[in-house]
């Protein structure tokens, strides 16, 4: 006779991890035209996009959105390129969330 095994095979499925995107601070580029970028690039409305962007004037960095990572860095690559071709540091990074 032959024994069945009683486990259970595991469905595995994990969640991909989600990335921050971040916008950093610098001392060129004009506030207007960081609102613009994250209203552009991340749909903000005009409030939301002014105390993202205060945010990061204020403390250096603030998270402007949660996204995989390939739309996470396809967003922050766009964006950081709207600022280089007006001739701006502004940056956005990514990061994975904990
Ligand atoms: N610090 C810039 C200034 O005073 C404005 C700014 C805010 C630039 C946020 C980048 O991520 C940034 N003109």
């Amino acid at each position: 006779m032959t024994t069945i095994p009683r486990v259970k095979p595991e469905l595995k499925v994990e969640r991909p991890k989600l990335h921050k995107v971040l916008l950093v601070n610098d001392d060129f580029t004009p506030r207007a035209f960081v609102v613009t970028v994250l209203r552009a690039e991340f749909r903000m409305g005009d409030g939301q996009a002014q105390r993202v962007m205060m945010t990061a004037h204020q403390r250096g960095v603030c998270v402007v959105a949660v996204l995989t990572r390939e739309l996470a860095e396809e967003k922050a690559t766009a964006a950081t390129e709207m600022g280089r071709k007006q001739g701006y540091p502004l940056l956005f990074t990514t990061e994975p969330e904990e």
